[in-house]
């Protein structure tokens, strides 16, 4: 075991949000402090839906131009190497508030709630005198769309929402469908909450985004934006030979390149040539819904700089998990596989890095980091039991003992079965998957071993590969130190595999 791997062991990694929460609390303001230093700062979260990594172009991609999102990356920070810790709306976006591995706060599934007695980081913050408001995907607890706690203003609606004309329910006092396009929705209903704050608190606002959710449906203006891109299936999806089976039972499914794409292919399954056109029209879309997005942020942050309160907010970009465009043959995410688990991650904050010092962080850091990392910039307590650490420092550019690895956790659905349980380990350089039945029999999957220096793409299986035996033991090992670090000791329990079906999910819960 790493002796640098910060995650194994939670009662050290406790002392050490506890000593940099202590620090920021007593040390004398940074030279990159705001004019407004010794006030706490608002804080702007914006969370996206199934986000990946690369759909940003400051994160290199081809097509789609996200000028406002990257102006947040050219004046603040750009992580390079953001990750969730279970793809799934709902277990990630409960890491996102408390910092747990979803194993511990036990949302494993996109059908819970959110546990009424676990914190939260905006419940903290709401007790440290935080005014505290989410609008937007809430989605934990698929048909409850009551206020929660830890929010003075709280809007939502049940289950995924729609792209036009959602019904959201405000602060439980009024259901109403509210007309057009769900991105500018809830940005000004976001902005409309922000304007009536009078400047006597500091304010954290959540904006939880439908974009770019499947079923994609951009705004008029963008439909037709990437109608001159060719798009084709990923050269992987045709390497299927060192891949476990379970990836070729796959290809035909509601999550499989060849299945029915999220209504985009009306006959499936599909294996001619000709049905990439389908596929491509699907990523078309997805590429579509993300231009509303970066839209959505340039107007937040002309109004930010308007209220004079840009330099005084923190504002997080992200995403709940990330989305497979027909890697491996797969769309949808829930998969170890680096689509599926890296997500974007920009941060503007005057106070961490000024804007004419941008800084790129390459170090490993996931969702379960948000909570920590936005108690210790606000100067706010910390929460009592983490499995993240705050990148405070990161941003600041102290990397002395980060961790080197990262967990990550997907527990089979019976409603979307097509993914076997995962418990996969990723390293600045390896990936080590495997896939336990659940009933602590040996695997009946093959595992999957990637060298991501030289093959980022994982095109090439070295699991059967002899010369890595001596490598799969010691991520082996490490995997199960980190399982057990993160479930407290206790047996990592998980459901039965009952293998890939071919059946579609239930219509309510697509
Ligand atoms: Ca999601």
């Amino acid at each position: 075991m790493d002796d640098v791997t910060v995650p194994l062991r939670p009662i050290a990694l406790l002392l050490f949000a506890l000593s940099l929460a202590g620090c920021a609390q007593y040390e004398a303001p940074a030279k990159a402090e705001p004019a407004a230093a010794g006030r706490r700062p608002n804080v702007l979260f914006i969370l996206t839906d199934d986000q990946r990594f690369d759909a940003l172009s400051c994160m290199g991609h081809p097509h789609l131009k996200t000028p406002h999102i990257d102006r947040l990356a050219a004046e603040g920070l750009l992580f390079r190497n953001h990750f969730c810790t279970t793809s799934l709306c709902s277990p990630s976006r409960a890491s996102i508030l408390s910092g747990l591995y979803a194993r511990t706060h036990g949302v494993s599934n996109n059908f819970t709630e959110y546990p009424a007695g676990l914190v939260s980081f905006p419940m903290r913050l709401q007790e440290a005198g935080y005014e505290t408001a989410y609008v937007g995907k809430w989605h934990m607890g698929e048909d409850n769309d009551e206020p929660r706690p830890g929010f003075d203003h709280f809007v939502t609606h049940k289950g995924q929402g729609k792209y036009f004309d959602t019904e959201f329910n405000f602060d439980g006092a009024e259901r109403r469908v509210v007309e057009g396009y769900y991105t500018t929705v809830v940005t000004d209903m976001a902005m409309e909450w922000i304007g009536a704050r009078k400047g006597d608190e500091p304010w954290l606002m959540m904006i939880g985004h439908k974009a770019p959710h499947s079923f994609y449906v951009p705004e008029e203006q963008h439909r037709h934006a990437f109608d001159d891109v060719a798009v084709d299936y990923p050269a992987s999806a045709f390497r299927l030979d060192d891949k476990p089976a379970w990836f070729r039972k796959r290809l035909d499914t509601w999550h499989g390149i060849y299945g029915p794409l999220f209504d985009w292919r009306k006959d499936f399954p599909d294996r001619s040539p000709e049905g990439v056109e389908a596929f491509a029209r699907m990523v078309r879309a997805y590429w579509g819904t993300l231009l509303s997005v970066d839209e959505s942020v340039g107007r937040i942050y002309r109004f930010l700089e308007e209220r004079g309160e840009l330099d005084n907010t923190l504002i997080v970009f992200t995403s709940d998990n990330g989305l497979l465009e027909g890697e491996h043959g797969m769309v949808d995410k829930r998969t170890g596989h680096e689509p599926s688990i890296r997500i974007p991650l920009v941060v503007r904050y005057p106070g961490l890095t000024p804007a004419d010092r941008p800084r790129v962080v390459e170090e490993l850091t996931a969702t379960i980091d948000f909570a920590p990392s936005i108690l210790d910039v606000c100067g706010a307590p910390p929460l009592e039991s983490v499995h993240g650490a705050s990148w405070k420092r990161l941003a600041q550019g102290d990397a002395e003992g980060w961790r080197q690895s990262l967990y990550y956790e997907y527990d089979y659905e019976h409603q979307f079965p097509y993914t076997p349980n995962v418990r996969a380990l990723r390293t600045g350089r390896w990936k080590y998957i495997r896939y336990p039945h659940g009933d602590g029999s040996p695997d009946r999957h093959m595992a999957e071993l990637y060298d991501l220096e030289a093959d980022p793409d994982e095109t090439r299986n070295l699991i059967a590969d002899p010369a890595y035996a001596g490598r799969v033991a010691e991520l082996r090992r490490e995997l199960d130190a980190v399982i057990a670090a993160a479930h407290d000791g206790g047996p990592d329990e998980m459901p039965l595999d009952q293998g890939i079906q071919s059946g579609l999910p239930e219509e309510s819960i697509r």
